[in-house]
């Protein structure tokens, strides 16, 4: 039985997140203050439904699904791009595939000794976070 990734997780680091914001388009000016927050991750499961909070002093951004069941997400305040995007379990690891006008783009959690790992990709980008848990 795998670890939950349900809870509360704090960032404590955040390798090429600019070069993934680059590569969506995101300016000079908010990738400048973007590379400075430590992301909040909540993780909720209610009923099937995951709920994804990704919380920062500057801009949120919450993401809910169905694992298996593909939806519209609309990505409000990061790049404001429309993908439809499909969550499943590969083994210990929650992957999302968000298909739309960037290629190869998606993320994948998983937990490995005691912290949350996030790998958020696009095209030849890949930004890796680690986050602990918050007591
Ligand atoms: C979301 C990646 C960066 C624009 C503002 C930065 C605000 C705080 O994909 C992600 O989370 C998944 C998996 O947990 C669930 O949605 C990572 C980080 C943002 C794109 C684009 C930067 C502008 C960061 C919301």
């Amino acid at each position: 039985m795998p670890v939950s990734l349900c809870g509360t997780w704090d960032m404590v680091s955040n390798v090429n997140f600019d070069g993934l914001m680059i590569t969506l388009g995101i300016g000079v000016y908010t990738r400048k203050i973007a590379l400075k927050l430590k992301h909040r991750k909540v993780i909720e499961k209610v009923g099937d439904v995951y709920v994804i909070k990704t919380l920062s002093t500057f801009r949120n951004y919450t993401v809910s699904f169905r694992v298996d069941e593909e939806f519209e997400e609309f990505t409000k305040g990061l790049d404001d791009r429309h993908c439809k995007s499909l969550v499943t379990w590969q083994g210990n690891k929650l992957v999302c595939a968000q298909e739309g006008e960037k290629k190869n783009r998606g993320w994948t959690h998983w937990v490995e000794d005691d912290k949350l790992h996030l790998e958020v990709y696009c095209e030849d980008q890949v930004c890796k976070q680690v986050f602990k848990r918050v007591a």
